[in-house]
């Protein structure tokens, strides 16, 4: 088996009064570090703050099963294809040799973190993400789902020609036995007129309250017929048109509701499957760009402490993004345009060639530099006050545009070309070009993997705040906010608590992740301080 893919006995131990081990729980004290600012009259006073934690995770794993809507697509397709390879550890020729299935591109599954320094030789300590805590195996998630093109699973494996045909060809059988996809939503004013072809698994009638019970139904007996605890419902289909945002219809939970059960035509299949998800407690993520978490639906998730995660898997093009415009502020370096072009020919582009589906994709893609430039208001000028019932203005900003082309003899292989054109030192200027070519959805899948782990792992975390000094009572374990952010680093347009700001940068999205992790387990996060590298 490959290393990424081995799976290990849980085998950390936090040797502190503030780790505590039960046959149960592992419950951790944490102490949250911060700095509250107090400006005034371009005079910044800060005053240091502490508020201790208790978290409590669940040590056992829940048997776990992840429900694609979309299943038959490219996404669908390659996760359970690949996850059967891995089970079952087929292995493939390829003109390069032999390869073994593995983990590769799953931050879970084929990263580390540096969990502190050998006591004997004072080296980091790195161990696999997958270990610092309790987590489900890809490989034993149990998989279904739903999809409008009812073609049984190893045809649709063939359809979206992305895997080595010697893989498909060992694993097709293993494909065929999972069946054709559960019938699903389709509301044709949504996805690309395109798509209309494939849609032969649908549910009748238009009633969306027939719809959201057959949905519920369905994820229950899942449940029931393979024995879960949990289950993933995962959107990784279409990218659909934006729902509009229409007051007494989906801005309040009840209205939601009220509005499913009035068929309204601005209730989206997502919003759906997010209601059915919510009502049968089960988190729902959201893999696709659409607004499907209308502000009811957000409301009807914190009314049901369900939990809800997105929007749109942050794969390539928009990842390394996040990664080089940050790098160029924060290097003091103003850039002045970003152009990012790609051009590909799956079955997803064909949708995206649509206007309204183009839109969805374009907003979650520009929005990934926002909270880089408001931070340095060195490069870029703020936005200038507004007068009383004006609309804000946004603030100096790159001009940042995103095109998308369908081509389709590249397939499934996405080119993505961009330009970061950028002030230098005393009106120089600098052109970052790049290019990148490689299969969409081998970038996609291990993404949805870690999606689904992290969210099964943060239904088990439960977390107190801890009495100060004076008090004595501590209070109950309550089960973390639904919305959640801690899964932002494989999300290009990340929600989050409504209220409070949207962190894109990649690092800052990994190390939240990470200091999460270690604080569950009562280790400090890292500094890079290494202190005792500066001194005697
Ligand atoms: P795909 O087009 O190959 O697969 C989507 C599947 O969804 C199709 O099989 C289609 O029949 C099905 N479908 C459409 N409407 C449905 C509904 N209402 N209910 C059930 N099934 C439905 O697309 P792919 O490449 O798998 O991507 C899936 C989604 O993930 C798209 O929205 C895409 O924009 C998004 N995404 C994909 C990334 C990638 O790299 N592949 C990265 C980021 C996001
Ligand atoms: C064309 O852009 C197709 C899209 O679905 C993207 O491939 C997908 O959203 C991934 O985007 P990115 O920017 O993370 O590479």
């Amino acid at each position: 088996v490959h290393p990424t893919a081995a799976r290990r006995p849980y085998a950390i131990t936090v040797q502190s009064e503030n780790t505590l081990y039960t046959d149960e729980h592992i419950t951790s004290k944490f102490f949250n570090r911060g700095s509250s600012v107090t400006v005034s009259d371009g005079h910044f006073s800060i005053t240091p703050t502490v508020q201790p934690y208790e978290f409590q995770t669940k040590r056992t794993v829940s048997k776990t099963g992840l429900m694609m809507i979309g299943l038959g697509g490219n996404n669908g397709t390659t996760l359970a294809a690949t996850i059967l390879a891995n089970r079952h550890n087929i292995t493939w020729h390829t003109k390069e040799g032999i390869q073994q299935p593995n983990y590769i591109g799953s931050l879970l599954r084929a990263s580390t973190v540096r969990i502190g320094t050998d006591s004997a030789t004072g080296n980091d300590v790195h161990v696999p993400v997958s270990d610092v805590l309790p987590m489900v195996h890809p490989n034993d998630l149990v998989l279904g789902g739903w999809d409008i093109s009812g073609l049984r699973l190893d045809k649709a494996m063939e359809r979206a020609q992305v895997l080595d045909y010697d893989l498909q060809r060992q694993v097709a059988p293993h494909m065929a036995l999972l069946g054709s996809p559960l019938a699903s939503i389709y509301y044709p004013d949504f996805i690309a007129a395109n798509q209309e072809a494939r849609a032969d698994n649908v549910l009748p009638g238009t009633d969306k309250q027939v719809h959201l019970e057959q949905i519920r139904a369905d994820i229950r007996k899942f449940k029931a017929d393979n024995e879960l605890d949990r289950v993933i419902v995962f959107w990784t289909a279409n990218t659909e048109r934006y729902s509009d945002i229409i007051p007494g219809v989906n801005d309040t939970a009840d209205n939601v509701l009220a509005a499913i059960k009035t068929s309204h035509s601005e209730v989206s299949p997502s919003s759906l499957f997010a209601v059915a998800a919510i009502l049968e407690g089960e988190p729902f993520v959201n893999g696709a760009p659409q607004n499907t978490f209308v502000p009811g639906i957000i409301a009807l998730a914190e009314r049901h402490h369900s939990f809800i995660g997105g929007d749109d898997l942050k794969s390539g093009q928009t990842k390394l993004k996040s990664v080089l415009a940050e790098f160029l502020v924060n290097a003091g370096i103003k850039p002045l345009s970003i152009a990012s072009y790609n051009h590909l020919g799956n079955n997803d582009g064909h949708n995206l060639s649509a206007e309204r589906q183009f839109r969805s994709k374009e907003i979650s893609k520009s929005s990934v530099v926002d909270d880089m430039v408001d931070a340095n208001r060195l490069l870029y000028k703020a936005p200038a006050p507004s007068a009383k019932g004006e609309k804000a203005s946004k603030g100096e900003h790159p001009d940042h545009i995103v095109v998308i082309k369908y081509v389709p003899a590249v397939g499934d292989s996405k080119r993505a070309i961009d330009e970061y054109y950028s002030e230098i030192f005393c009106g120089g200027r600098s052109t970052i070009n790049i290019f990148n070519e490689c299969e969409d959805s081998l970038l996609a899948t291990p993404l949805i993997l870690d999606l689904a782990i992290l969210t099964e792992l943060l239904t088990r975390v439960k977390y107190r705040q801890l009495p100060s000094a004076a008090q004595e009572q501590k209070g109950e374990f309550a089960p973390l906010y639904p919305v959640l952010s801690l899964l932002s680093y494989m999300l290009k347009a990340p929600l989050v608590k409504p209220g409070t700001e949207v962190v894109n940068s990649l690092n800052r999205q990994r190390n939240a992740l990470e200091s999460f992790l270690k604080a569950c387990i009562g280790v400090e996060s890292n500094s890079d301080l290494l202190l005792e590298t500066r001194i005697w």
